[in-house]
């Protein structure tokens, strides 16, 4: 059924598809595969799939690095293929959501080849090139987040061409506006084979400075190592210049208009940065014309969740963005797994992630579930010689790289390689994944896959949950309160995630504790009692 605001609130499921099911035996999932699974992926309740690039690439970054954006990867199928997940996974009531990562091409696609052999041919000025300094040296301080300087020679131009990512992915030249309209062709082929959406990657990463201008150094008290490693001097820059222009808007303002020729489309845009990251979710998500909704890094640092760090993160994003709407994740294809993550932290793994589960599903946004989530998965850990990452393989052993996150799903716990593949797995599966395996979960009513499909079902429920304002409430130091508000319903949601037993203070009107959800928090006589990393949900009024 038709409903332009279905994203508002969706619970997005993120396929890595490479990890995901293998059909074809070749140790590499495929898209098949991911069909093949639907019924697994409707079971769960989720709105909408997103699934990480298939498209043809050389497979440097794992798909990030694409060379033809009109085809699928041989490895994960042909197009048919992905007509037929689009068409199956509709009548099970999913959307589905494609991964374009139109920042840069790999430097296989033929816009670069032919961009990279003169400095006067059509597409010479598709890509970002400049001039070396007169000692030989690049254009100027900007750095690669894989490391090293964010430019790269080439010899057959006597040029230097950008890159924020690896060598082999060139940042396109947005400047030229015949670059947008091509990008934007591309848009309009998925839009045309029936996709409902994207998920766009680094798009805070779209122009850069055209004077070419240094970044700043970013002042030590700012340096945050969250994401990148601490080796990897990137995050001691400030990225005024080589990303986070104010020609994104414009742009977004065109692919949003293309968007709203469809029914029904929604986009999350990325927003990769550790210091601007949240008011850059909010100017790109305001106004209503331009991204839906960005997927914020605010959740997917290192340091454990308090409440009051959850509550700043919100009320920020809340106060600069009022009609803004974020997209929240714990975990996905490129940090360690929040199992581990977080988990290694408190002292019970088990309840703590049932704990986060119903406070990510209760957070004023849209969420993204990465796969394997639901499960409890751990990260994996790997030997190096088991790596195919580059970025981990170059900066190991500081930063071990993103292939722990990216283990085959398990599906059957006793089966060869757990049922993701007849073939050699491209990753190793974890014997510590196995007992964690669908198969092992699915039948048991108190199993962490259980507890993500009751959350999922409760969710739907109370729409209050997806859709509704929140207004936080002032519990105490371990406890996150808020009201979760949407037409005539009136959500109370309280979170302990803290490891000792917690009372708070009711808030003020009449509460019906709400059931469904699985948590065993209490309405006491003069309290609302909560167990170590448990909750409480009450109807309010
Ligand atoms: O990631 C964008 C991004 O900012 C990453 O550098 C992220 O900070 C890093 O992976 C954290 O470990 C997107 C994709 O999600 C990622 O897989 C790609 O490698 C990257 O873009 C380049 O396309």
């Amino acid at each position: 059924a038709s409903d332009p605001d279905w994203w508002r609130g969706a619970v997005i499921y993120q396929i890595y598809p490479r990890s995901y099911q293998d059909t074809s035996g070749d140790g590499i999932g495929d898209l098949a595969g991911i069909c093949q699974r639907l019924p697994y992926i409707a079971s769960l309740g989720v709105d909408a799939i997103w699934v990480s690039p298939f498209f043809t690439s050389p497979m440097k970054d794992f798909g990030y690095d694409v060379a033809d954006y009109t085809n699928v990867d041989p490895m994960f199928g042909a197009l048919h293929d992905f007509d037929l997940l689009v068409a199956e996974a509709h009548k099970f009531g999913i959307r589905v959501m494609i991964d374009l990562v139109i920042s840069h091409t790999s430097d296989q696609h033929p816009w670069f080849i032919e961009s990279r052999t003169s400095r006067d041919n059509p597409k010479s000025d598709w890509f970002v090139w400049a001039e070396a300094k007169p000692d030989g040296t690049p254009p100027n301080n900007w750095l690669s987040i894989f490391g090293g300087s964010g430019w790269a020679w080439d010899p057959s131009r006597q040029q230097y061409y950008q890159h924020n990512f690896l060598t082999s992915q060139p940042d396109l030249n947005f400047h030229n506006p015949q670059v947008q309209d091509a990008l934007l062709d591309v848009a309009r082929f998925w839009l045309e084979r029936g996709v409902n959406g994207f998920r766009l990657d680094t798009i805070n990463f779209y122009f850069c400075d055209d004077q070419l201008r240094n970044n700043p150094a970013l002042a030590p008290e700012l340096r945050n190592a969250s994401i990148a490693p601490t080796v990897n001097p990137y995050n001691h820059q400030e990225h005024i210049y080589d990303k986070n222009r104010p020609e994104n808007l414009e742009f977004l303002r065109r692919f949003r208009a293309l968007m709203d020729e469809f029914p029904d489309i929604a986009a999350v845009g990325e927003v990769g940065d550790a210091q601007y990251g949240l008011q850059i979710v909010a100017d790109y998500t305001s106004g209503g014309d331009k991204m839906h909704m960005c997927y914020a890094f605010d959740f997917l640092a290192p340091d454990l969740l308090s409440p009051a760090r959850v509550r700043t993160v919100l009320s920020d994003f809340m106060a600069a963005a009022p009609e803004g709407w974020a997209c929240w994740a714990f975990s996905n294809h490129d940090v360690i797994r929040h199992g581990t993550r977080w988990g290694n932290l408190v002292s019970d793994r088990d309840r703590y992630l049932r704990m986060l589960a119903g406070l990510l599903l209760s957070l004023r946004g849209s969420v993204c579930l990465y796969q394997g989530e639901e499960l409890g998965l751990t990260e994996a850990e790997l030997a190096f010689e088991d790596l195919q990452d580059p970025y981990g393989i170059q900066f190991w052993p500081d930063f071990k790289g993103r292939d722990g996150c990216r283990t085959p799903m398990v599906w059957a716990e006793n089966s060869d390689h757990a049922g993701f593949t007849e073939g050699q797995p491209w990753l190793p599966i974890p014997s510590e994944h196995r007992h964690m395996a669908v198969d092992a979960q699915e039948h048991v009513n108190a199993s962490m896959l259980n507890h993500y499909r009751r959350l999922l079902a409760f969710r739907k429920q109370h729409p209050a949950l997806a859709k509704g304002e929140l207004e936080f409430i002032d519990c105490n130091d371990a406890v996150l309160g808020f009201i979760r508000r949407h037409g005539n319903e009136a959500v109370f949601c309280g979170f302990n995630l803290s490891d000792q037993e917690q009372f708070i203070d009711p808030p003020e009107g009449a509460l019906t504790p709400l059931a469904g959800h699985g948590f065993s928090g209490m309405l006491k006589s003069d309290c609302i009692e909560i167990p170590p990393y448990d909750a409480f949900f009450a109807r309010l009024g």
